[in-house]
């Protein structure tokens, strides 16, 4: 499709407001790519709808979603940035990967566990086959690099199995993608319990921080941030509270596991946990401030998303004609 140039595909659900894990692990890496990759970002809002939504809160965060992509430096001159449910051609090739894909094979993935664990009451069809879906996503635009978090690395490798079973079928269909992990920030986790991922849709709020917050409360969320029993700041597998707080600093400053060791060697855990609000508040006040001018222009905005579902279908759609061709649909 892109002759000499790679792509670059992820998406962030518009399922609540987001956080720093959401920063840290994904968006944050998204523009890295914007230079030598074709770069497709999308507000996944039908892979949101595995769990209830109220509508008028999907809609705003769609906006938001969208706003935010821009305010992390993504330029929707070069990149195409658009919604998920504006591209019918994602629910239309799921179906039929789902068709390729085995029911033991979703039944292994940990988000699935995960979800209907969490939501026991609705452990619907959707929530099961997500990963399809997210397949879908991937393989519509013949991605080669999908920058996510840790925790999506199976869903990517799923996607992948998919496309070689389908490939092996009807071949040179569709490109093989690899996820792309940040390299110092693995998994961002809970501040209340930093055994659990900080998650967008934890109900405790004190247990996460939102690239939204304002200073004051990106700080006090810090100080309140469980620790462990010693006053070492040092990283290791027995001090998940400090080894997440050393995680976090050094995706905000740049700065090594080692190098914020020996910066706080000696400094009690009230000076770094200050001194981590301040590194987080002060890289996301510009973030902040341009998603506000963002949000301020919702004609704009809606202008921004229908030029990219527009590129996007584009493309989506000459990915989805070869399928169909292949699987021997009529043409008419
Ligand atoms: P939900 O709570 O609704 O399941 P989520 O917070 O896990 O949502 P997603 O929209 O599913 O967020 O994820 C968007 C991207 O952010 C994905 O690439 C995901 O891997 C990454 N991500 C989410 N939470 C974290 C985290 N705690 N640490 C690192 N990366 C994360
Ligand atoms: N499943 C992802 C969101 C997502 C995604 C994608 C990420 C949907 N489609 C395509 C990368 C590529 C999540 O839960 N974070």
């Amino acid at each position: 499709m892109f002759k000499d140039q790679k792509i670059s595909y992820s998406g962030v659900q518009p399922s609540g407001n987001l956080t720093i894990g959401n920063y840290l692990g994904a968006l944050k890496n998204f523009k890295d790519f914007a230079r030598d990759y074709k770069c497709f970002y999308c507000v996944v809002d039908e892979h949101a709808i595995t769990v209830r939504q109220v509508p008028a809160d999907l809609r705003r965060r769609t906006y938001e979603t969208l706003a935010l992509y821009m305010a992390c430096g993504l330029d929707p001159e070069k990149s195409t940035l658009y919604v998920q449910s504006h591209v019918r051609e994602h629910a239309e090739l799921a179906w039929v990967l789902d068709c390729f894909t085995m029911f033991g094979e979703l039944s292994r993935m940990t988000q699935f566990k995960d979800k209907s664990a969490k939501h026991a009451d609705n452990v619907n069809a959707g929530l099961f086959t997500y990963p399809v879906l997210m397949a879908a996503d991937i393989l519509l635009y013949q991605t080669d690099v999908v920058p996510v978090g840790i925790d999506q690395k199976q869903h990517v490798e799923l996607t992948r199995d998919i496309a070689v079973r389908f490939n092996q079928l009807y071949p040179d269909t569709f490109t093989l993608p690899e996820p792309y992990i940040a390299k110092n920030v693995r998994k961002i986790m809970s501040l209340a319990d930093p055994t659990k991922k900080m998650s967008k849709s934890d109900e405790n709020v004190n247990a996460v921080v939102y690239i939204l917050d304002d200073k004051d409360t990106i700080i006090r969320k810090f100080r309140r941030a469980v620790t462990d029993s010693d006053s070492e700041i040092r990283a290791s597998e027995d001090k998940p509270g400090v080894s997440n707080l050393i995680s976090i600093y050094g995706g905000f400053t740049g700065k090594s596991v080692e190098e914020t060791e020996k910066e706080f060697a000696g400094l009690g855990y009230g000076e770094f946990k200050t001194a981590v609000g301040e590194a987080c508040a002060a890289a996301l006040a510009p973030v902040q401030q341009r998603f506000r001018d963002y949000m301020a222009d919702k004609a704009q905005l809606e202008a921004q998303m229908k030029r990219g579902a527009e590129e996007a279908s584009w493309y989506a759609s000459r990915t989805l004609g070869k399928v169909r061709k292949k699987l021997g649909f009529v043409q008419l």
